[in-house]
């Protein structure tokens, strides 16, 4: 069978739009977030599961420096981190996210020592963080874009949690803030590094695969977590204690 011919540059950054369709933002548990209809106990169980997402994303993208032998790409890359970090002295995005957790009412130890991460939640991002380690740079560089849609979801909580959750200091809210910014440099540095490299059309479907491969880690996240603090169905919920 002939290879079919690749999709154009467009058709290609097309082709990756068009996945915000599985985005988790379609997700039951953030469209009752969006509707102000989750519970204190449930915008905690949120931010502490999501604590292990935010503190995984430098090792990940370490792990993309590690492999990638370009050093303009490295000298870009590394601002991801830095943003996370914090820059020396400065608050990154994860004391960043500690404070939206003090600010949903939970102590920092409780956020740091990750006594709510959910197995299914850590599946989910240990297999990002492997994902990175293992793949080859671009690919893992490329699994970042489900950012292409983050700005959206962003802005959403900055719309709407001061009048749903008016009981979340504004304070917290400045995670979202700061990355509504971020997320857009970063998907333009992403999509470049994407479209450039992806030749051929297997290559591209690939690239679709991969998206939908970090689609699914973020939905499988909302999952775990719908089942324990919607359903009321934690991991061995049947057991006897
Ligand atoms: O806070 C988020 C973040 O720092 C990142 C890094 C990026 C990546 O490298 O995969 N993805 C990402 C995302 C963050 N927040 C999510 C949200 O819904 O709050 C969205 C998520 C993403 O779309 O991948």
């Amino acid at each position: 069978m002939t290879e079919q011919t690749p999709w154009s540059r467009a058709e290609f950054e097309q082709k990756l739009r068009d996945m915000e369709r599985f985005y988790h933002i379609k997700h039951p548990y953030h469209v009752m977030m969006h509707e102000g209809k989750l519970n204190k106990k449930q915008i905690q169980g949120w931010v502490a599961n999501r604590y292990y997402y935010q503190i995984n994303i430098p090792l990940k993208d370490a792990a993309i420096m590690a492999n990638c032998p370009d050093r303009d790409t490295r000298a870009q890359w590394i601002q991801r981190i830095i943003d996370h970090d914090g820059a020396p002295g400065e608050q990154g995005g994860i004391e960043a996210w500690i404070q939206l957790g003090e600010a949903v009412g939970l102590s920092r130890e409780e956020i740091t020592s990750e006594q709510h991460v959910l197995p299914g939640v850590r599946f989910a991002v240990d297999a990002y963080v492997n994902f990175a380690r293992q793949a080859d740079w671009h690919e893992a560089a490329s699994s970042s874009l489900t950012e292409l849609f983050a700005p959206k979801i962003h802005q959403q909580r900055l719309d709407n949690w001061p009048e749903n959750y008016p009981w979340i200091a504004t304070n917290g809210l400045s995670y979202f803030q700061n990355r509504l910014s971020e997320a857009r440099r970063d998907v333009e540095h992403g999509l470049r590094i994407t479209l450039d490299w992806y030749k051929t059309r297997p290559q591209q479907e690939r690239m679709v695969d991969i998206l939908k491969f970090k689609l699914d880690i973020l939905w499988t996240m909302a999952d775990a977590m719908h089942m324990a603090y919607v359903h009321e169905m934690p991991p061995y919920f049947t057991v006897e204690s």
